[in-house]
């Protein structure tokens, strides 16, 4: 037995939401994404601390709040339960909610901030340039364009207005050869490839120095000793990540533990603040940076992107109440390579649904459970002498423990999902080779084998799906006798099914998606 102290650390962050907007489809996906990682690792034995939380400060939330007519404070106070509520309905299985009003957090942003300061990499100046509310950032003249008379950013298409401010400036510039050499020396720092080499040419493009204070409005953490400026709300909402594991008391035992952090996953359209702005800030303050920075791409529906205007955004509330919690977390990380953008649309979910998940697993399990129940007292059978049928199955069953483990390693859960939907389509092909309802007549010591070999592939299974799918797959471990516990953790499948072990009556796990009725 490890004991929690001898545990490894194992600390992944999702990316904080600006709380000023209904939760949609797209933040879950990344909220289920982090949280089946976290109970991956969990299941693997690791000591894991999962974060994730709201981005309170900031102009936009300011103006929200002022059109909402309420304070900021009442205005995020009560927002951000929304996306606690979220985090509930999907099953998010976090260890702290950070909020950035938070009062540990103050302390954390104005520490890394003297940090930085103290490092030389903080001056006055005065900023102008082109300002985008939504972006939270400044853009050059080049990065915008004019329609109808009013300039928006390129890459973003959100409007700016030209901005002029005293400011203080962090020393970006002078992180451009250290960036890059983290890049070289990291090579695993930023994910998918294709994302990373995007923010590698960015940052060898060169760097320009980055405004980090604002004085036009004050919902923001204060800069120390700097009446007026409020921090830009990036390095606040940057630093969340440090503030979670106990900084800045660095001797304490969380940061100990847990920092550097394993992976933030994040989107894409926010890389650049993850993979340059924030290592650069670790380095000036003099700590380690994260060991992965994991960019996930966008979610459309039916390939179209989701906006208000479009009136297409769907709550993730009602995606869980049409097709099921389960059945949305699998096919989310089932149908999308995790990096690459996807998009949903009700008949890819009900094929996955039907196919993958009512058909390949649920059947399959009830076809064998209920065998098991009828014919042999609903008790798992001792095997008889494997054939080579069997053992070629079982062996492909016992590899899907370190598939899972190379492709969730690298957040690749389709790839390992495809693995175990492979062996599990090899199991259908087996249970109807071996026709084990012939057997029971002609055979019936090779029946309980059969059955046998069947619900040892369901029990490695259904360990395995935990991470992606926890009630489901709690109800089919339920129904294999295995109770909560080690029974279910990875390190269970060092060792087989027990026979003898006494089985509940089976009921069907994974129904069907059928079409509701026409409205005569
Ligand atoms: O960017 N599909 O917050 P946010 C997939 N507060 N992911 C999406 C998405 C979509 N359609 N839309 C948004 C912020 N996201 C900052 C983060 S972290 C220190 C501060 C992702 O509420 C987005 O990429 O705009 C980001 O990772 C997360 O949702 C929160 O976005």
């Amino acid at each position: 037995m490890t004991s929690a102290a001898e545990k490894t650390p194992y600390y992944i962050t999702t990316a904080i939401t600006y709380p000023n907007g209904e939760p949609h489809i797209g933040h879950a996906y990344e909220y289920i994404a982090t949280d089946a990682m976290a109970r991956f690792k969990r299941l693997d034995g690791y000591d894991v601390f999962f974060m994730t939380g709201t981005d309170e400060h900031g102009l936009k939330i300011a103006q929200s709040a002022q059109k909402a007519g309420v304070t900021p404070k009442e205005f995020v106070d009560r927002n951000a339960e929304i996306y606690r509520q979220t985090h509930a309905e999907l099953g998010v299985s976090y260890d702290r909610f950070i909020r950035t009003t938070d009062a540990d957090h103050y302390a954390a942003a104005q520490a890394i901030w003297k940090r930085m300061e103290a490092n030389g990499d903080i001056y006055l100046d005065k900023y102008e340039g082109w300002y985008s509310v939504r972006d939270e950032a400044y853009y050059t003249e080049d990065e915008t364009v004019v329609r109808d008379g009013v300039r928006y950013t390129k890459e973003t298409d959100t409007e700016v207005t030209w901005t002029a401010e005293e400011s203080y400036f962090f020393r970006l510039s002078a992180y451009q050869d250290r960036l890059v050499a983290l890049y070289e020396s990291q090579p695993e720092f930023g994910a998918p490839q294709y994302r990373f080499n995007e923010v590698i040419s960015f940052v060898k493009r060169g760097l320009e120095d980055l405004s980090i204070s604002r004085t036009t409005f004050d919902w923001g953490i204060p800069v120390p000793d700097a009446p007026g400026h409020v921090m830009y709300v990036w390095v606040d909402a940057l630093t969340n990540y440090l503030t979670g594991v106990g900084f800045p008391d660095v001797d304490s035992e969380a940061f100990g533990k847990y920092w550097p952090a394993d992976v933030h996953v994040i989107g894409k359209d926010i890389s650049r603040f993850h993979a340059v702005y924030w290592p650069a800030f670790l380095m000036s303050a003099g700590l380690e940076v994260p060991k992965r920075v994991m960019i996930h791409g966008f979610l459309q529906n039916n390939g179209v992107k989701m906006s208000k205007s479009l009136g297409n955004v769907v709550a993730p509330r009602d995606f869980i109440g049409q097709y099921g919690l389960d059945q949305v977390r699998y096919f989310l990380l089932r149908e999308v390579p995790f990096g690459a953008d996807g998009s949903y649309n009700h008949e890819a979910i009900v094929g996955r649904m039907n196919a993958d998940l009512a058909n390949n697993l649920g059947n399959l399990a009830q076809r064998s459970l209920s065998m098991v129940a009828k014919n042999l007292d609903g008790v798992v059978p001792e095997p008889g002498e494997l054939t080579d049928a069997d053992r070629a199955l079982l062996d492909a069953a016992d590899g899907l423990l370190d598939a899972a483990r190379a492709a969730f390693e690298k957040q690749e859960f389709s790839r390992g999902l495809e693995a175990i939907w492979g062996v599990l389509g090899d199991t259908n092909a087996y249970f109807a080779e071996q026709a084990p309802w012939v057997l029971r007549k002609t055979d019936p010591a090779r029946m309980a084998t059969v059955l046998y070999v069947t619900l040892e592939v369901l029990r490695i299974v259904s360990v395995l799906v935990q991470p992606v799918m926890p009630t489901s797959a709690g109800k089919l471990l339920d129904a294999l006798g295995q109770a909560e516990g080690s029974a279910r953790l990875f390190s269970a499948l060092g060792t087989r099914l027990a026979p003898g072990t006494r089985l509940p009556a089976p009921s069907p796990v994974f129904p069907k998606y059928e079409e509701p009725a026409a409205e005569a």
